[in-house]
């Protein structure tokens, strides 16, 4: 992408291989799940504290950044998602005065404090929405999206993504309000400017407490079809990719731009469900003032078919992803890398092989494919010490609005049999992120003294933060050996990504390059040895970092062990 031109160019400016060197593009960025990170006041619940507590931990992978999922008001109906006082912390995590102790703690080891705003949806138990459900005429009416209904039902055939319809009737005013997920969490109006404003005032209310920024969730909802007509035809199947295309969706960031990110200089990350990579561009692209990266599903739904059923997947359906990527997104533009959160699977049971003889292994070939293909990394908790899905046996041990609610919409409707059912959710729960982190092998995985708010995984015995760290084969050391080269490198950051082999069924081959810097990335996905010659665009320099010790002198012919992860420097110009 760099030409002679943009070298100099880099020069005179801070750039580096055409990119505008930025701390965010730089960093590595870990995600707390506040409710399952660390008690520490005994009552089986996670808490700001408790975070504090192990900011050692974070801090020693070398991570630049924090993001905690939502820490607000909350009846809980989502875990946080549905905020009910965006300016209060919620009470089982602690007050505002411990929210101040983690900016000082986080800012005392250098580390970034991101936090999540919710602005698509609020509670219904928010005082909004608490004024507008009231009357017709309450100035909080059109703070929400009422309807008429239709035909004696809801006003359109649009979805909620936890189950049932989007839309539910409301008695006293005797209308239909729009809530795209959960009935407890209405979507706010965004057409409506003073909504905006009270977004952009909880904005500054965070910023001016030092957050360095948010991740936005769902932020590409917050324009509405203006129609309120059916689905599309297209995307009757894949209705987030109607929800993300509103025609307002730009003029709203960028007014969020203006009044806000920009001024305070604060990083915004839009979790951009139903954004394909070519969409993309005009959220991030940085000449035109929205956002600054999105979190891309892309990766994460490979394996998802209609109503994201889980269907198999291929090694080359994920490469093809971060190709796709590089494509779409040019250099004013920036990305996150994201393989796994709190809505999703475990890194290693999803995309590795969280079999006993090969999680640790496998988890360090993740590992190394988060932290070296382009992009803003983000690690989940857990994931860094190899943490699994857990061995969900009944629905009843399920706490997920959403598992609940697919669980009522098809079980008990009758249209999928519950052990199909568990069978898929044993695999896709969002549950599964979501038991406590395992910190020790003492009870409760050292997570709490108090039984616990969620089943703790019965393996943390033996997966755990202590054993994990301590181990000569450790998933926690492997990512700071990679953190660590990614700070010096910075052709690992900003260097074009080239797949060498977007074919090849277990290996996944591919260059970072810049100018004439680069790196070369070997990764086994796979329980195989594989042998392997190397493409003629590629020759391997020093051998950098890796999971094993590869045999000396290999030259241009590797045999690689099962999921073993290599990163060499590539030698010269590009054959
Ligand atoms: O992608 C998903 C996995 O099945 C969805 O569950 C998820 O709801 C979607 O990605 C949107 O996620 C965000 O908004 C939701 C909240 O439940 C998620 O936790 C949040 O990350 C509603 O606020």
């Amino acid at each position: 992408m760099a030409d002679d031109a943009t070298d100099a160019a880099d020069a005179a400016a801070d750039c580096y291989h055409g990119h505008r060197r930025r701390w965010w593009k730089e960093a590595v960025v870990y995600h707390i799940w506040p409710r399952s990170f660390m008690d520490a006041d005994g009552d089986g619940i996670g808490d700001i504290r408790g975070i504090i507590q192990r900011l050692d931990h974070v801090a020693a992978l070398g991570v630049d950044a924090l993001w905690i999922s939502p820490h607000y008001d909350s009846p809980n109906v989502d875990n946080g998602y549905d905020v009910r006082d965006y300016r209060a912390v919620m009470a089982e995590f602690g007050a505002i005065a411990d929210f101040d102790a983690l900016v000082a703690a986080a800012k005392a080891r250098g580390l970034r404090l991101v936090v999540d705003l919710v602005a698509n949806h609020s509670s219904a138990e928010h005082a909004w929405f608490v004024e507008s459900r009231r009357s017709k005429d309450d100035p909080y009416r059109d703070y929400y999206i009422w309807h008429p209904g239709r035909d004696g039902g809801p006003p359109n055939d649009w979805r909620s993504f936890f189950g049932g319809s989007a839309w539910s009737w409301d008695d006293a005013t005797a209308e239909y309000y729009l809530h795209l997920f959960a009935p407890e969490q209405p979507d706010l109006n965004w057409e409506n400017p003073a909504v905006r404003r009270e977004i952009y005032e909880i904005m500054r209310f965070w910023l001016d407490k030092g957050v360095d920024g948010f991740r936005m969730d769902v932020i590409p909802f917050i324009s509405k079809d203006p129609s309120f007509a059916d689905y599309p035809p297209e995307h009757r199947a894949q209705p987030h990719y109607h929800h993300a295309a509103g025609p307002r969706l730009h003029a709203f960031l960028q007014e969020m731009h203006r009044e806000v990110l920009g001024p305070y200089g604060a990083v915004s990350i839009g979790e951009a469900l139903g954004v394909t990579p070519e969409q993309a561009r005009l959220l991030v692209d940085e000449r035109r003032g929205e956002l600054d990266m999105l979190i891309h599903f892309d990766a994460l739904l490979v394996d998802r078919g209609e109503g994201w059923r889980w269907r198999p997947w291929t090694l080359p359906d994920l490469k093809a992803v971060f190709t796709r990527l590089e494509a779409a997104l040019d250099h004013h533009c920036w990305r996150t890398v994201c393989l796994s959160n709190h809505d999703m699977p475990r890194l290693v049971s999803h995309f590795g092989d969280d079999a006993p003889a090969w999680r640790v292994r496998s988890a360090q070939v993740l590992a190394t494919m988060l932290l070296t293909v382009k992009g803003t990394p983000l690690v989940y908790q857990g994931d860094e010490i190899g943490m699994t899905n857990y061995p969900f046996g009944d629905i009843a041990e399920f706490e997920d609005v959403e598992a609940l609610g697919a669980w009522r919409v098809s079980v008990e409707a009758g249209d999928v049999p519950p052990e199909e059912f568990l069978a898929h959710m044993r695999r896709t729960s969002r549950d599964n992120a979501r038991t406590p982190v395992q910190w020790d092998d003492g009870p409760n995985g050292g997570f709490t003294t108090a039984p616990p708010w969620f089943v703790v995984n019965p393996n943390a015995a033996e997966v755990n933060a202590r054993t994990d760290r301590a181990a000569p084969a450790s998933v926690f050391r492997h990512y700071a050996a990679v953190i660590a080269l990614r700070k010096q490198a910075l052709a690992l950051i900003y260097g074009d990504f080239t797949d060498l082999d977007p074919a090849h069924p277990r290996l996944f081959v591919y260059s970072r390059r810049a100018g004439d810097d680069g790196y070369l990335i070997v990764l086994n996905l796979s329980r195989d040895e594989v042998d392997y010659e190397l493409p003629e665009t590629a020759r391997p320099g020093a051998f950098v970092l890796g999971n094993l010790t590869p045999p000396a002198a290999e030259g241009t012919h590797l045999t690689l062990a099962p999921w073993e992860a290599r990163i060499y420097r590539l030698a010269g110009e590009p054959g």
